[in-house]
């Protein structure tokens, strides 16, 4: 039995499918795969447990921004809002903003691992009673798609947590803060989370866990191929490599192959050569001026902005410039 506040809607995706999406990628020169292919159910999970580890800083930062700040967010955003998250995963984030929202307020997370949504969504309808939780299994760039189920009254805040705006981009970025004022409307607000710049020695240890969770994580993505799409390939004869591309100011992620080999995928086939790569991921990094400045080429300007005594995750929120 679902409890009174709570709904689940699912948006199918238009895009094109698994395998497509699968074969454009390897096809390209160099090879690539999408990173929202990383979180299937298992990789949903193993993303969790990188959050879990000591030299992943950034949840536990942003946490505690969170729980430091909230009840002055709360007071920016006011009474009877609409909070819009984008990649929800495991809803951590909102519970301890939304906890200190006064009653009524509707919290609407998007995610695209169903199950993984459901089951958090669920349990988040249940602590946090006086929320109104209607989640949406859609990807989150189908921004019309969104607006068009979300409650016509009341602020609309999107909240887009954990520097998951750092896998984007930076024209891709903007493009996305332009857009996703469609879905505010009037007086709309943004808290976006956003990782800094730092030293390299932080961020390398960062995507390099001594436990290994984040190669298991970025390797999961062959299991998945194999899984659902009958691939033929190995996932041991690959192997994870994440480092800090400082002139770019990005971490870069990448799958290396570690001998000369064939992926097949049906009738497909994919030579690999000794140490060619699949690009995974790349995570940009911002000061908290160069990302003000991205904002407001968007239209959004900053309220306010938090960051941690070691300067290592900024907190920023943001107001549409003029009324859409
Ligand atoms: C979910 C994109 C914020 O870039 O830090 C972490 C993904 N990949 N470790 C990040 C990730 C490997 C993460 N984001």
């Amino acid at each position: 039995m679902s409890p009174r506040n709570f709904a689940f809607r699912e948006i199918p995706s238009p895009d094109a499918g698994l395998l497509e999406v699968v074969i454009a990628g390897l096809n390209q020169e160099p090879k690539r795969l999408p990173c929202s292919l990383l979180y299937d159910e298992a990789g949903s999970r193993l993303f969790d447990a990188i959050c879990d580890t000591d030299e992943y800083y950034i949840t536990r930062t942003e946490v505690a921004l969170l729980e430091r700040h909230g009840p002055q967010i709360a007071e920016w955003i006011g009474p009877a809002s609409v909070v819009v998250e984008l990649g929800a995963g495991n809803l951590q984030k909102a519970r301890l903003l939304l906890q200190h929202f006064p009653s009524p307020v509707t919290y609407v997370p998007v995610d695209i691992s169903k199950e993984h949504l459901r089951q958090s969504a669920l349990e988040f309808a249940e602590a946090l009673n006086h929320v109104k939780v209607q989640a949406i299994c859609a990807d989150f760039h189908q921004a019309d798609a969104i607006r068009s189920v979300l409650p016509l009254e009341g602020r609309r805040v999107l909240f887009f947590p954990g520097s998951t705006i750092g896998n984007l981009e930076p024209d891709e970025a903007l493009q996305f803060l332009r857009q996703s004022q469609q879905i505010l409307g009037n007086k709309g607000m943004v808290l976006v989370g956003v990782d800094l710049k730092k030293d390299a020695s932080i961020l390398n240890a960062a995507y390099n866990d001594a436990a290994g969770i984040t190669a298991l994580f970025e390797t999961n993505i062959l299991v998945r191929l194999k899984r659902e799409l009958g691939a033929a390939l190995d996932p041991q004869s690959f192997v994870y490599k994440g480092f800090y591309n400082e002139p770019l100011g990005r971490v870069e992620m990448y799958l290396v192959s570690l001998r000369e080999q064939t992926v097949r995928i049906g009738p497909r086939q994919f030579p690999f050569k000794t140490g060619e790569r699949i690009h995974l991921e790349n995570s940009y990094k911002y000061s908290v001026s160069e990302f003000q400045a991205l904002a407001a080429k968007a239209g959004l300007l900053p309220l306010d902005t938090w960051v941690d005594a070691d300067r290592l995750f900024s907190l920023h929120l943001l107001e549409c410039q003029a009324p859409r």
